[in-house]
């Protein structure tokens, strides 16, 4: 799929100024790791590594302690899986504990219960090579939607998506939701410090308070196909919540290097990338 494909189609997601131009496509292509936390997914895991786009070049398994054959799975599945065992507990702590593992150019982050579709990805690419930094699914766009959200969960999202936008002035249409691809040279700026599932807000608001380019695309969430879900969502959303709140009161620069700051649309004078797949062919 090209980059103006995916930018026809869902160009009316992109953050960056409703509808205005986005940045320059990148002119090379970037490596692409994919990250997946997976705890006790010994069902799911091979239908998610077999329906990788070929362009992958990498693919890092982040353990969370299971206690099934998840990871055998895994190595019968894709022999060359990067797998790590996580440092701390969470959702968040794997996250983590996988971006610092994760060596390529491009890192795309999905679960491994079969809720997200692996061939999204290129989705997620084509917006970072046309040079956005961080890229979230949403499955509120035209063209996303859930098979999975139940009125709890759609209701406490919305309610929190809304929080974030007023709270930051930005026009987010889905906040809770995992499937998102950043460039790790963003890593630094996105600082996630999160161990649960709040990790995925705070990478959003920390995306925005760095000025990052953002963009959604669209996604479909499917319905877990086998095992238990580990997120409660009332636990869970009080802990978003509360990092709203500290986020919000937060007086500290969450960028290192403030001075490193860009607006939207100025040039970044990033070094270019390197040819290692076929991502927007
Ligand atoms: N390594 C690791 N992975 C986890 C942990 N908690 C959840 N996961 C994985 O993170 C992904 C998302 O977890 P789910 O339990 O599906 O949570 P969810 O998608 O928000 O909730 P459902 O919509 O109910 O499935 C799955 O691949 C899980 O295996 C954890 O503590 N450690
Ligand atoms: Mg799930």
């Amino acid at each position: 799929m090209t980059v103006t494909a995916i930018r026809e189609s869902v160009g009316a997601g992109y953050l960056d100024g409703s509808g205005q131009p986005g940045p320059e496509p990148e002119t090379d292509v970037a490596s692409v790791s994919v990250v997946i936390p997976v705890r006790n997914e010994e069902r799911n895991i091979e239908w998610v590594l077999g329906r990788l786009p070929s362009y992958v070049d990498e693919v890092v398994i982040v353990d969370g302690f299971s206690s099934d054959r998840t990871i055998a799975k895994a190595r019968l599945a894709r022999p060359d899986v990067v797998v790590v065992q996580q440092r701390g507990s969470g959702k968040g702590s794997a996250m983590r504990t996988g971006f610092e593992t994760a060596t390529c150019d491009f890192i795309v982050v999905l679960d491994a219960d079969c809720s997200m579709d692996p061939i999204e990805i290129d989705y997620y690419v084509d917006a970072l090579a046309q040079g956005y930094e961080f890229v979230k699914g949403s499955r509120f766009l035209r063209g996303g939607g859930s098979l999975d959200l139940t009125s709890v969960r759609k209701w406490g999202n919305s309610v929190l998506t809304r929080s974030v936008n007023v709270l930051w002035g930005v026009p987010f249409s889905d906040l809770c939701y995992g499937y998102v691809a950043f460039r790790n040279d963003v890593l630094p700026e996105l600082c996630p410090t999160a161990t649960g599932f709040e990790i995925e807000t705070e990478m959003c608001v920390h995306a925005v308070k760095a000025n990052l380019r953002i963009a959604e695309v669209p996604t479909i969430e499917l319905p877990r196909m086998h095992g238990n879900s580990n997120l409660n969502a009332w636990r869970d959303g009080k802990r978003i919540l509360s990092l709203l709140v500290r986020e919000r009161m937060s007086v500290e620069p969450i960028v290192v290097d403030a001075l490193d700051r860009r607006g939207i649309g100025e040039s970044h004078g990033r070094p270019a990338l390197s040819h290692s797949s076929s991502a927007t062919a």
